[in-house]
């Protein structure tokens, strides 16, 4: 089953919107299978943001990630990589249409309250870098057993 990486970052969490924002993934039909509040190290950041490191906004990006904690979460379903990202909306908040997340809570191009892996090599790199595998509820649950 498919796997992403979801974060409500320092923004978001500030803002008391965690709830608000699990219940949307929850409503929507996915499976969390790992969640925790931390915060960033530095080696953390600059390895979740390795594709930018070359770009200006690089440095301003590492320090607002690493800013405050942060909430992770694993999320599991179908196409959960590519509905993530429309739920989230787009980067540029020009873009990004109320009813998303984006589109709904942000105007700022760096705050912007929500990170989602844009794909699935993404998400499993993105995963390792935040969670054991042992933090992850990875196994079915039981089948209820009727009590006699
Ligand atoms: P996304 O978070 O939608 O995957 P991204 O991977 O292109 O977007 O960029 C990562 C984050 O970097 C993004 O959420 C906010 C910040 N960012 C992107 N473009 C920026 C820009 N032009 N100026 C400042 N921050 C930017
Ligand atoms: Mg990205």
């Amino acid at each position: 089953m498919e796997k992403t990486f979801l974060m409500v970052k320092p923004d978001g969490v500030q803002r008391h919107l965690i709830g608000r924002l699990v219940q949307r993934f929850e409503d929507r039909g996915f499976e969390l299978i790992g969640a925790k509040m931390f915060r960033m190290t530095k080696e953390q950041a600059e390895y979740h943001y390795a594709e930018h490191k070359e770009k200006p906004f690089f440095g301003e990006l590492v320090d607002f990630i690493i800013s405050g904690p942060v909430f992770g979460m694993v999320w599991q379903g179908e196409n959960v990589v590519a509905l993530s990202r429309v739920m989230m909306g787009k980067t540029n908040p020009l873009e990004a249409t109320p009813g998303t997340i984006r589109g709904d809570f942000a105007v700022d191009k760096g705050s912007n309250v929500i990170h989602g892996s844009d794909s699935a090599q993404s998400a499993e790199r993105e995963i390792a870098n935040f969670f054991r595998p042992d933090e992850l509820m990875l196994q079915e649950p039981p089948a209820l057993r009727v009590v006699q």
